[in-house]
């Protein structure tokens, strides 16, 4: 990870090479630290599964298992990882399923304006609609060419690149369309419902009429 990687993913992110490389207030952290609430579940093959639910365009729910997600078209992306507790891990190549490829498998009725990301102990974490469509938001089962580790997330991981990393849940199981919003784990308890690290968006009380559902 050189110099160039960084400044060229800072204006990848930013969408324009006058922005700085690093939101406001944060540092690089070299390495990859690893931050979650709660214990690394164990991956079981046979009991994995990819689930969409809730607000289809058909009403239906749709499955997937491990072998039939990951054979889906794969893609890569490159993106920092920006933590709210100050580090970013700066020029990441994330390799996986689009969201949008979910989005077109399985499409949301019109009526969907969130969605919530549910993975493995009921941790969730909710986007607005237009978030998750982003071209560069992605199901990460590999980072720089290698699979995710266990702690990192491993089988699946959501990396929306334009958002604080919690809005990335690791050990993804699925995603819920929703026809309003909902807050996820770490929104519940003091955490911004967008998450923009660009306008550090970083706590709850900075939220302005619009941002979020009622506390
Ligand atoms: N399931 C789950 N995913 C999670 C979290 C968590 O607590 N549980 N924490 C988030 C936070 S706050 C960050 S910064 C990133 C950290 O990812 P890393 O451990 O791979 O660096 O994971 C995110 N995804
Ligand atoms: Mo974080």
């Amino acid at each position: 990870m050189g110099q160039s990687a960084e400044s060229e993913s800072g204006k990848r992110d930013s969408g324009g090479a006058t922005q700085p490389e690093l939101p406001p207030g944060q540092r690089v952290q070299r390495g990859w630290p690893v931050t979650h609430y709660g214990p690394v579940p164990k991956f079981r093959p046979e009991r994995w599964e990819f689930r969409v639910f809730g607000a289809t365009a058909d009403g239906e729910k749709y499955c997937w298992n491990h072998e039939e997600f990951t054979a889906l078209p794969h893609a890569s992306v490159l993106a920092d990882l920006h933590c709210v507790t100050k580090f970013s891990m700066l020029g990441a190549e994330w390799g996986g399923i689009p969201a949008r490829t979910i989005l077109a498998a399985a499409p949301p009725s019109p009526e969907v304006t969130h969605v919530m990301v549910w993975a493995e102990y009921g941790f969730s974490s909710n986007l607005r609609l237009a978030d998750f469509a982003s071209d560069r938001t992605i199901f990460a089962t590999h980072k720089d060419g290698e699979l995710l580790t266990a702690e990192h997330g491993f089988p699946l991981r959501l990396v929306v690149p334009h958002l604080y990393a919690w809005k990335g849940p690791k050990w993804v199981r699925g995603v819920e369309y929703m026809t309003a919003d909902r807050r996820g784990f770490w929104e519940e308890r003091g955490y911004h419902n967008v998450g923009d690290p660009w306008r550090e968006q970083r706590y709850s009380y900075q939220e302005e009429p619009g941002d979020g559902p009622e506390l």
